[in-house]
């Protein structure tokens, strides 16, 4: 440990807060990354914890033979209310494998294209009021739009379920119950005496509380209802293990049914915000993607499931979005066995790191020196060929890599895809990109004029 760098000023029993903001530890660590290297460490509160960025590194860490997925930090704080849950599962948990041998058909190729329709509604409901906006000269409000839009498509795809949230002028009580308990567990994290945050503490059980009322009712509607069409609630419910025979329990589904509304929906939002960001401030991208919207959707009013895929620069777009704003920013490793990280530094079995994404993402020895520039051609066919492998990991890696990332590219691509058909995007002068924190990351108050083609499908 004592050959890994850490901040200057070190202060006894707070440790390295000096210039740490409880609000963005994440971007704290990207300037201490800059300063200390690809490998560096922190102290909190007695505690040091190590961070990893570097590309050969991080890529070490991928060896899912000497290593795994730790849940800690953030993770932990969430397992009172998710538990067992698949995000939050220990490896040596069974509900993990369980869990994921049920649900992992809900997507594949086959449930996406049933998923297809769903999103197409959806999104249309998005269009629906930035029409309106559009025809009345307002911004629309992007991180706000893609949490209705992201939320709505995951409670429809997944469970069957209308929060109506753009029926809604404020946001549903779900969706602030759950940044809540986000926020709150990231506030955790940051503290020195959480017992202090009483009332704090107070309001998370009554969010936690209001989250597994929500479920239970949706739950108990399926069940009067006799079944819904082969949606991930209905998998939870009626699949057994194909080879044990076991099912998911009451409690566990209820678990898995909030992980999947939070898990499916905050870093979608996120991701497509960001895209949205870039393409606003970049009209020459922008083009380039809209004229391969048009070639390639043509006329047809409603885009099928196979011509999302065919959306190569609009996914590049996503994939750049993600790259400079991994919105899951960082996912934690641990050692297997005593091992030798990097050939170079000793960890013992169930030490852990943390593999910061969003700076893995910019490591000038991958990325270039141009690394903090917008650049979807980065993710042509032949500049990936070319790269270092695991040196893009916005959905994490190994086993306990993101089940859903097939449905967040499918609908993120399609919904971009619609969005840059239908409308121009003006840009606000006056914004700047700031990113705010609740584990995962957004573009705060980003807001943006629209003005509909003339020749829109
Ligand atoms: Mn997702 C795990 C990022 C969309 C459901 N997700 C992960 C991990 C990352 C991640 C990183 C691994 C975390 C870790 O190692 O600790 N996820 C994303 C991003 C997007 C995303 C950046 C969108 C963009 N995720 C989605 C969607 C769903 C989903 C959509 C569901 C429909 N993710 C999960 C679940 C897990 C996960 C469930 C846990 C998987 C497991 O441990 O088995």
């Amino acid at each position: 440990l004592r050959r890994i760098p850490h901040p200057p000023h070190r202060i006894p029993l707070l440790g390295d807060l000096l210039g740490a903001s409880r609000r963005t530890p994440l971007q704290d660590s990207l300037r201490y990354a800059r300063q200390l290297g690809p490998i560096f460490r922190r102290k909190a509160f007695g505690r040091e914890f190590v961070f990893v960025w570097g590309a050969e590194l991080a890529a070490d860490m991928a060896d899912e033979s000497r290593f795994a997925k730790h849940v800690g930090l953030g993770i932990a704080n969430l397992r009172p209310v998710v538990g067992d849950a698949l995000f939050t599962a220990y490896n040596h948990e069974p509900n993990w494998q369980l869990a994921h041998d049920v649900l992992a058909p809900g997507f594949s190729r086959e449930a996406m294209a049933a998923y297809h329709p769903m999103m197409l509604d959806v999104a249309g409901r998005l269009t629906a009021h930035w029409d309106g906006e559009a025809a009345a000269g307002r911004p629309v409000d992007v991180p706000g739009d893609m949490t209705k839009l992201t939320l709505e498509t995951i409670a429809r795809t997944g469970f069957g379920h209308d929060f109506g949230s753009f029926e809604r002028a404020r946001l549903h009580p779900f969706v602030t119950a759950m940044v809540g308990t986000l926020t709150y567990a990231q506030r955790l994290n940051t503290l020195p005496f959480p017992g202090l945050l009483r009332e704090a503490a107070r309001r998370n059980e009554a969010d936690i509380a209001y989250l597994n009322r929500t479920v239970d009712a949706l739950v108990h509607r399926r069940r009067a209802g006799g079944g819904g069409q082969g949606d991930l609630l209905d998998r939870m419910l009626d699949t057994a293990h194909p080879g044990t025979g076991e099912r998911l329990s009451v409690e566990n589904v209820r678990r898995q049914v909030i992980t999947f509304l939070v898990a499916g929906h905050e870093t979608t939002s996120g991701a497509l915000s960001f895209a949205l960001h870039y393409l606003s401030l970049n009209p020459g991208i922008a083009a380039r993607a809209r004229a391969e919207v048009d070639r390639v959707w043509g006329d047809t009013a409603v885009p099928g499931y196979d011509q999302v895929a065919k959306l190569r620069h609009v996914r590049r777009v996503l994939d750049e979005a993600l790259r400079l704003w991994p919105t899951a920013p960082g996912f934690a490793r641990e050692a297997r066995e005593d091992t030798v990280l990097g050939g170079e530094h000793p960890m013992r079995r169930g030490a852990w790191a943390l593999v910061l994404t969003a700076m893995l993402h910019r490591d000038p020895e991958v990325w270039g020196e141009d690394a903090e520039r917008f650049d979807p051609d980065r993710f042509d066919a032949a500049a990936v060929r070319g790269r270092a492998p695991h040196a893009f990991k916005p959905f994490g890696t190994g086993a306990r890599a993101c089940i859903g990332r097939q449905f967040a590219l499918h609908e993120a691509t399609l919904v971009l895809g619609l969005l840059l058909r239908r409308y121009d995007l003006r840009p606000d002068p006056a914004y700047r990109l700031r990113v705010t924190e609740r584990l995962t990351l957004m573009p705060e108050g980003l807001r943006m004029g629209l003005e509909r083609r003339a020749a829109a499908g």
